[in-house]
């Protein structure tokens, strides 16, 4: 089963012709409980489920429109052929090329989040690009074929077709039709990320890489899957109830065992500077002088803080030059 393959299967039947150009919009997600790891490289499928919260405003904002050649086009900047980021896009982009199709794409695509730092812009990029492609050709797929035609762009990216809380849910079958992000039918306005940026450059390691690393060599990897699935588990009744310590110290504890899987590989996979573990130090000492606040991270050195609005403020005033994100307002 190839990607193409399953774009066949979703779009196969539906033959409208390209409009002029076709327009997404996908919110950046930070998961509470992570993606660590495939069971199928091309396609990406995920060992486990996942989930996440979207970022509101922050993400990306996509046009796509049919042209001679591709031309990529990223926060107004020509992106030059031989970069990594227009490698994938192009080959991204290959599934959609068809005989009756334009042969190239221009691609104007707008991040309000900085490229590559951890603050998942691929995720949101596929998700946006996938419902311009939805508009460009005129499918109106569902959400759950569009979580899926984002997830074969980046896997994360199946979360992001969404506001809120989404649900990434691993699936079985071999073909990964199964292997879709649905929202959570909840809210919870209160709830804070706050983004605590401590570097912007871009990454030593990818977490593609990194998380392949991991499962092929780490010996902690074999703990993940039990782990992921109490933490799921945990984490839905948490949002159910409203449960803000419950929901935080388990999305804490997940990403720290994620990056404990991944440290524990060879050559090791470690995204934290020396500034990541003191903002961590200061999350704990805040908590043990009674502010609720936790972090969650990513494959990369920033943090993102979790807490209630309530707190913000008292909050900010430990980390210098601090976000904040209301993903519920
Ligand atoms: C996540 N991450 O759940 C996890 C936590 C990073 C750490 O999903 O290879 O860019 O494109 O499927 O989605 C980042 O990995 O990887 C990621 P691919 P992706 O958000």
């Amino acid at each position: 089963m190839t990607k193409q393959d399953v774009i066949h299967k979703i779009t196969g039947a539906r033959n409208s012709p390209a409009k002029s150009s076709g327009h997404g919009k996908a919110p950046a997600n930070i998961a509470l409980v992570k993606y660590w790891g495939k069971r199928n490289a091309g396609l990406n499928l995920p060992v486990t489920s996942s989930l996440s919260i979207s970022l509101g405003g922050l993400g990306t904002d996509t046009t796509i429109e049919p042209a001679a050649t591709d031309e990529f086009i990223l926060n107004g900047l020509p992106v030059p052929p031989d970069t990594a980021f227009a490698k994938r896009l192009r080959e991204y982009l290959d599934l959609f090329r068809a005989p009756s199709r334009p042969t190239g794409f221009r691609v104007l695509t707008h991040n309000t989040i900085p490229t590559a730092a951890g603050l998942a812009s691929s995720a949101s990029g596929y998700a946006a690009l996938a419902l311009a492609l939805d508009d460009l050709f005129n499918w109106n797929l569902s959400r759950c074929d569009l979580s899926i035609l984002a997830r074969l762009g980046s896997g994360s990216a199946s979360r992001s077709v969404y506001n809120g809380f989404a649900e990434w849910h691993a699936g079985t079958r071999d073909d990964g039709m199964d292997s879709f992000a649905e929202p959570l039918d909840a809210t919870w306005p209160g709830l804070s990320i706050g983004l605590v940026k401590i570097s912007l450059a871009e990454k030593s390691i990818s977490s593609r890489d990194a998380m392949k690393r991991t499962v092929e060599n780490s010996s902690l990897y074999s703990a993940w899957p039990a782990h992921v699935a109490r933490d799921l588990a945990t984490v839905k009744q948490a949002i159910a109830a409203r449960d803000f310590e419950t929901l935080g110290r388990t999305a804490e504890n997940n990403a720290l065992a994620m990056h404990a899987t991944a440290i524990a590989a060879w050559p090791p996979a470690l995204f934290w500077l020396p500034e990541s573990v003191k903002a961590m130090q200061t999350v704990w000492h805040l908590r043990a002088t009674g502010v609720p606040v936790y972090f969650t991270m990513d494959a990369g050195p920033n943090l993102k803080l979790i807490a209630e609005n309530k707190h913000a403020v008292e909050i900010q005033k430990h980390f210098h030059g601090m976000e904040w994100i209301q993903p519920f307002g």
